[in-house]
């Protein structure tokens, strides 16, 4: 299994650079080699099991993008606990759900932040500690686990059970609160077996790593892809163009991923110094569709093809265009080894031919276990035969290239990060000044989809736009604030009541 993997490499190639962890001023770097990182690992697993964690617990971690971010969720999946990582945005009100929701047993969170969500913290039944570390330096972490010997953590075995979960991210959905995906150590294995095959990761490669380390693209598909084949990560704390264009020529580097607000703003940084990207061996986009557009201009400026692929939380990867073979433009390409994808009628569930929409359905050893603690939500997730209803629309070509044709649930995609209208409109109905609510997504150039709030006042109330959105940025998490606000009269609906989402789009949108 993967952590496996990852241990005999930090055995056979000790003295080769894991990581190096490039700071938020781009100028220090701290280099982690295979030999180091398994001492941190081991010292990290016996810290925290003198607190008490052991299988099966949730560990919570909420600290930028930092190493002792990347030693606590190892240590935690190699204790078979969970990890459970968590965007440093979230206010005190979506902290407190996931917490709550998840059981978390330990909390390590960013000191910086400490005022802002100690209130997320009181009346936790099963929280038994929330550790504050200050993530511009490791000095605060290494002070914890300075008193510790790897020896602490020796008879502690790797986790053997392949049904075991290790990592748990939230998602969201059209109805309800989120859910907390259950990904296992065999789901996690499995999806590395496919990416490794597929994109040929190989050991002397360098992978530039700009995205968030708290969800899956990240962390499993970038981080974990490039430990999994004992290759060296170049870590930026945080994405800045004209860095990451002269890290990927100088240091050389021969992978990078990201999204389509990364790439669009790589184009943009390199109209003034156009530079040739010819030399790497992979280019991903995934998260959110790849516009056309800006596929022909990445490959315009770097002189490469970008790679696009699509995924999910609670999948992992499942469609990648081929390292070798054709890259086609606005399609996301061919399932991965070991994964099954069809295409289905969403009423009825009958298969649907070559060249015709219908529902992307699953099956592999990818696919998340359930929800956690949520047994209908888990069983209605999959079908009688045990596919995963993705919830996304798409067709396969007669040669067998997917593409996507939008989402039937409603999913706003900005910058990569998915923003489900309901969890919005939930806080706006909070706003004393609001009658009634509807979010929608505009297309935008440079975050793909931007969030705007459609609002009737109540009688009697005047509320500004500002306010609005103040409101939002007060309650969630930056990217699912709306960026404008329109007011309206009343809604338009249909005759059940919905809100008539695609006539506010028609109307909004301009
Ligand atoms: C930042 N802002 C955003 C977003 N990001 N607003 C909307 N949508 C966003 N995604 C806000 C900031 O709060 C700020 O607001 C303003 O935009 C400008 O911030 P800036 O510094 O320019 O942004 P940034 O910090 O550079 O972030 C842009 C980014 C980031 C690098 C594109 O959004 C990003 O890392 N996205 C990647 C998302 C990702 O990894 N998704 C994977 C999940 P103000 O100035 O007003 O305060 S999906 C997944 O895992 C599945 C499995 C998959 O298939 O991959």
């Amino acid at each position: 299994m993967f952590l496996d993997t990852l241990q005999q490499f930090c055995l056979r190639q000790s003295n080769k650079i894991a990581i190096e962890f490039v700071d938020e001023h781009f100028a220090r770097a701290k280099r982690v080699r295979y030999g180091e990182l398994e001492q941190i690992v081991l010292r990290t697993m016996a810290m925290l099991r003198v607190r008490g964690v052991g299988p099966g617990d949730r560990v919570a971690i909420q600290l930028p993008k930092c190493l002792p971010f990347v030693y606590l969720h190892l240590a935690v999946m190699r204790l078979g606990a969970i990890s459970l990582p968590l965007n440093t945005g979230y206010p005190a009100r979506e902290l407190a759900y996931f917490l709550g929701d998840a059981g978390a047993r330990l909390y390590f969170g960013d000191a910086a932040a400490q005022d802002a969500v100690s209130p997320a913290l009181a009346g936790l039944p099963a929280l038994t500690e929330a550790i504050f570390l200050d993530c511009t330096s490791n000095a605060d972490f290494d002070k914890l686990v300075d008193p510790l010997l790897p020896e602490d953590a020796a008879g502690i075995r790797t986790p053997a059970d392949p049904d075991a979960t290790c990592l748990m991210i939230y998602t969201s959905g059209t109805t309800g609160q989120p859910k907390g995906a259950e990904l296992t150590h065999g789901n996690l294995t499995a999806n590395l077996a496919s990416l490794h095959e597929a994109w040929g990761w190989q050991n002397d490669d360098v992978l530039l790593h700009v995205l968030p380390i708290f969800h899956v693209h990240g962390l499993v598909v970038a981080l974990h892809g490039a430990l999994n084949a004992g290759a060296t990560t170049v870590m930026h704390r945080r994405f800045d163009p004209a860095q990451a264009l002269a890290t990927l020529v100088q240091r050389p580097c021969s992978v990078f991923m990201g999204v389509p607000t990364i790439h669009r703003r790589l184009v943009d940084a390199a109209a003034a110094n156009p530079v040739s990207l010819r030399h790497l061996r992979l280019i991903t986009s995934g998260s959110d569709r790849l516009p056309d557009d800006l596929f022909a201009a990445f490959e315009a400026t770097f002189g490469y093809r970008l790679l696009e692929r699509y995924g999910m939380s609670e999948t992992s990867m499942l469609i990648s265009n081929p390292l070798h073979g054709e890259r086609r433009v606005g399609a996301v390409g061919l399932p991965l080894p070991g994964v099954e994808v069809r295409i289905v009628d969403p009423e009825t569930g009958a298969l649907l031919p070559a060249d015709t929409v219908g529902e992307v359905q699953v099956r592999g050893a990818n696919v998340f276990k359930g929800y956690w603690r949520q047994p209908e939500k888990s069983a209605a997730a999959f079908t009688a035969d045990g596919w995963f209803r993705t919830g996304d629309l798409g067709m396969c070509a007669p040669d067998g290239y997917y593409t996507l044709k939008g989402r039937s649930k409603d999913l706003i995609i900005s910058g990569g990060f998915n923003v489900y209208p309901p969890e919005v409109e939930l806080v706006l109905a909070d706003h004393p000044a609001v009658a009634a609510s509807a979010v929608i997504g505009c297309p935008d150039a440079e975050w793909g989809e931007r969030i705007v709030a459609v609002v009737v006042a109540a009688p009697g109330m005047t509320v500004s736009e500002q306010e609005i959105i103040d409101y939002c940025r007060a309650h969630l998490v930056h990217y699912k604030a709306p960026r404008t606000v329109v007011f309206v009269a009343d809604l338009p609906r249909n005759a059940m009541g919905k809100v008539q989402k695609a006539e506010l789009r028609q109307q909004f949108c301009a």
